[in-house]
């Protein structure tokens, strides 16, 4: 009988981890999870850029964490990435996809102004990316699995500014369903945890974020949006056995915003 209440749901089992950018990152709150359940991780970080930063969060749990650079709009990058994970290891039990772009001016005024690069873009590195690490990945994942990927409530209704990232939300969430399809058969299970608002780099600098944190406070059932730490224990919950036959799914982890009509 496989147990499913355990201090260390998560041990023995190994971790990609895609999208930490710095200590606020969602990314960084759900690896820190999985290591505190006992799985042991595997970063990537996005370009030179970021390695330092990575390089020092990771330290945190030994001298000997792996990280390897890798942007996902490059299949060479992504090719070179999971050849040296299996320099690490012959199995992926655990993939986090907490990874978007949009550019800039796509994330104001009006999406009837998005341009064909910003489509092509936006889409690339937060929904195909999702795809293309899932194929990666799941050759790896022999003894099944969980992929868990980020969205956001402008997947499904019109968030004013969100645009581009909306309909690119809309796509990995999609894609979410179609790869558990797939994938089902080989026992590993794809989710997506949608987050209501947090203050982190790829919210930094929104206009009106402190307006939309106030949104959730007035308008949430639970009066508030979501912590960083709460998005951890969901990804906890969705890597182990309580969630074994959870696949395919958006769970909101919003505060309760998302049941609203008004
Ligand atoms: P973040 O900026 O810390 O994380 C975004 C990550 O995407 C960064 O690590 C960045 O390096 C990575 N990235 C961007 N382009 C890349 C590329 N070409 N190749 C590889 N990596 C690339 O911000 P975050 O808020 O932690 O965002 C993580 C995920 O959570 C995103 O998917 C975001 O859409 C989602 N999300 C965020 C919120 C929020 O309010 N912050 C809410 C819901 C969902
Ligand atoms: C981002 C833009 C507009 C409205 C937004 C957001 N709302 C929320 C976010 C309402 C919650 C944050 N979010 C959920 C994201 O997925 C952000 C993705 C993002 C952020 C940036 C900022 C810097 C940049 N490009 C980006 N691309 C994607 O240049």
């Amino acid at each position: 009988m496989v147990s499913l209440m355990s201090d260390k749901p998560l041990s023995g089992k190994t971790a990609v981890v895609f999208g930490v950018a710095n200590k606020r990152s969602i990314a960084w709150a759900i690896a820190k999870a999985w290591a505190d359940a006992g799985a042991n991780l595997i970063f990537n970080y996005q370009g030179e850029r970021l390695k330092d930063n990575v390089e020092q969060l990771a330290a945190t749990f030994g001298d000997d964490v792996p990280l390897y650079p890798c942007d996902v709009t490059s299949d060479e990058e992504l090719d070179a990435f999971f050849k040296k994970v299996q320099e690490h290891t012959d199995t992926v039990d655990l993939v986090l996809h907490s990874v978007a772009f949009a550019p800039k001016e796509a994330l104001e005024g009006d999406f009837l102004t998005t341009t064909r690069d910003a489509f092509k873009t936006s889409h690339d590195i937060s929904a195909y990316s999702l795809v293309a690490l899932a194929q990666r990945a799941a050759p790896m994942m022999t003894n099944g699995g969980s992929i868990v990927a980020m969205s956001y409530y402008g997947a499904a209704k019109v968030v004013p500014n969100y645009n581009v990232m909306g309909v690119a939300k809309a796509s990995l969430e999609a894609s979410t369903r179609y790869l558990a399809y797939d994938l089902g058969p080989k026992k590993i299970r794809v989710n997506c945890i949608s987050a209501g608002p947090v203050q982190t780099l790829a919210a930094r600098g929104i206009s009106g974020f402190g307006t939309m944190i106030k949104h959730y406070e007035e308008h949430a059932p639970l009066q508030r949006s979501c912590s960083t730490a709460e998005l951890g224990a969901t990804g906890v919950f969705l890597a182990s056995e309580g969630a074994a036959s959870i696949t395919g799914q958006v769970l909101y982890v919003d505060g309760g915003y998302q049941i609203m009509g008004m």
